[in-house]
């Protein structure tokens, strides 16, 4: 039977090349997705590209290109770290494409429809980085006393003729569904931070422009383009059918999961449901703002210069090591900071030295002195029931975590089967059994492959490549949550000389 999942990213702006807090994003989701494909959800999962807007514009102005060419080139970019970060998203959605326009104006006709839209002049202060209107009060002051956006964006007054949405009319049944589903804004940090801005009163949000034309154009309404968040939200429902494929859309929407970062939390956790509720549709059930990335504990910024190349650092240290890193070390929902050193001592201390150790000399020793057949599990002893008791509540511990988003404690929980696997083969030492006990030294082998199976599946989703290599090597077939709780034995399986699954990393230097 299906069950389906449906999980997001924010769609990137395509205005410069792809940057580490990007990939940060699409491997959480990718992780998140694999874990449920795994769990035995059916899955999809959609990144992209969000291309209209005053800042293409602008940077394609300074470029001297067209917006369109520096979109087409710079969402190349983006779908290619995507395959390169081994991001399996069923969609890479980018917001030019003609099935996304028609998405856009039938959810503007459903608003319309609604009553919820009129015409009037927007005066006010806007913010082309962060593409976002803010109200004076929320204003900050710059070094040089200029005004500053509460993100430290620079400002400037806009005033034109604009489309209005009635976001005032939203602001108790937001309320409600803040109060009746506090999981629909999570970590609940930002889920406060959100009630606070909503209490504080909603003013009518500007939702059209006609200062340019790169957009989608507003029906019936020639000259005026949607407000690019106005089109970029609607992506989600966009990859989900949405307006003319029925089954897929009650099949695929409401969203189970909406993952972004924590500066566009009310725009997704705000602006979207009222959009939504005001055409009728049934709202995401989370909105999840991951925490920011900062370069050894810096904001990352063209200006300063420490902006990081993921394509780069997944080049030196491998896709998965970055992928480990990244979920193991970022607290999932907090900032977190990374360093080349971070990355180097964690992927050997957890993958290289100890799983990758484990798998490595197990098969190893059952390729040089068993000839790669996996023996029987022979004479057991309650040391090895013990053991995969270890193994199987590690097991079950990160499911639990991840399944709660608690990405980390799910890693340790992970990491503590293969501790005990490390600790039980010092104490069997099965290359001393090999002389005084052959019959020992097998079961030994045998619990050993069986915990390393295991384990190899549960930590499948955060390093997905060298997971199915050392299940290949095992001839182990089944890849699901499902496989834990069956009987499987490798038995007669023969192994080749298996070759180490994490290299050990070293620093690499400028
Ligand atoms: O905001 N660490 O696009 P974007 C972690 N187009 N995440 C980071 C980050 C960092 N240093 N910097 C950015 C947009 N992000 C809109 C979204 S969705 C309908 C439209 C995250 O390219 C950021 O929080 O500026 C966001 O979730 C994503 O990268 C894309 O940011």
């Amino acid at each position: 039977m299906s069950d389906p999942y449906y999980i997001t990213t924010a769609i990137h702006y395509p205005n410069g090349r792809p940057h580490i807090g990007h990939a940060y994003e699409m491997i959480a989701a990718d992780a998140i997705a694999r874990f449920q494909r795994q769990a035995g959800r059916d899955v999809r999962f959609q990144t992209g590209t969000d291309e209209h807007g005053l800042k293409m514009v602008k940077t394609a102005r300074e470029r001297d290109v067209e917006v369109r060419a520096l979109a087409d080139e710079m969402s190349g970019y983006f779908a290619e770290m995507a395959t390169l970060l081994n991001i399996s998203c069923d969609r890479f959605i980018r917001t030019v494409e003609a099935d996304h326009y028609a998405a856009s104006q039938a959810l503007w006709q459903a608003i319309a429809d609604a009553g919820d839209l009129y015409l009037d002049r927007y005066e006010g202060w806007y913010s082309v980085r962060d593409e976002a209107f803010y109200e004076e009060k929320e204003l900050v002051a710059g070094a040089d006393g200029e005004k500053l956006s509460p993100q430290g964006t620079p400002v400037e007054w806009t005033a034109e003729e604009t489309w209005f949405f009635r976001l005032s009319k939203y602001q108790e049944p937001l309320l409600a569904l803040y109060r009746d589903h506090p999981e629909f804004i999570q970590p609940d940090s930002r889920r406060n931070e959100i009630l606070r801005f909503v209490e504080g009163g909603l003013t009518d949000l500007s939702v059209s422009r006609t200062s340019f034309d790169w957009g989608v154009p507003v029906p019936g309404s020639p000259g005026h383009v949607m407000y690019v968040w106005v089109d970029a939200l609607t992506n989600y429902i966009t990859g989900a059918g949405y307006p003319n494929d029925n089954d897929a859309f009650s099949k695929w929407w409401p969203a189970d999961l909406h993952l972004i970062g924590k500066d566009i939390v009310r725009f997704h956790a705000v602006y979207w449901p009222a959009f939504l509720m005001s055409a009728k549709l049934p709202l995401p059930k989370q909105v999840f703002g991951h925490g920011f990335l900062l370069n050894r504990g810096e904001k990352m910024s063209k200006s300063v210069g420490n902006v990081v190349d993921p394509i780069e650092l997944a080049s030196l240290y491998g896709v998965d090591a970055l992928r480990y890193f990244l979920l193991r070390d970022v607290s999932f929902g907090q900032d977190g900071t990374f360093s080349d050193e971070a990355i180097v001592t964690r992927a050997n201390a957890d993958l290289s030295n100890s799983f990758g150790n484990l798998a490595q000399r197990t098969l190893a020793f059952i390729a040089k002195n068993l000839g790669g057949v996996i023996p029987d599990a022979g004479r057991g002893e309650g040391a090895d029931a013990a053991l995969l008791a270890e193994v199987s509540g590690a097991a079950t511990d990160f499911v639990s975590h991840f399944g709660d988003l608690a990405i980390g404690q799910a890693i340790e929980a992970w990491m503590r089967g293969v501790f005990a696997c490390n600790a039980y083969i010092d104490v069997q030492a099965p290359w001393a059994l090999r002389k005084t006990d052959p019959e020992r030294m097998n079961a030994v082998l045998a619990t050993l492959v069986r915990a390393i199976r295991d384990l190899a599946i549960v930590i499948r989703p955060v390093v997905p490549t060298a997971s199915d290599t050392i299940l290949d090597f095992l001839g182990a077939q089944a890849r699901d949550h499902a496989a834990l709780a069956d009987a499987w034995s490798a038995v007669g399986v023969t192994i080749a000389p298996p070759s180490p699954v994490f290299p050990r990393l070293e620093l690499a230097t400028a």
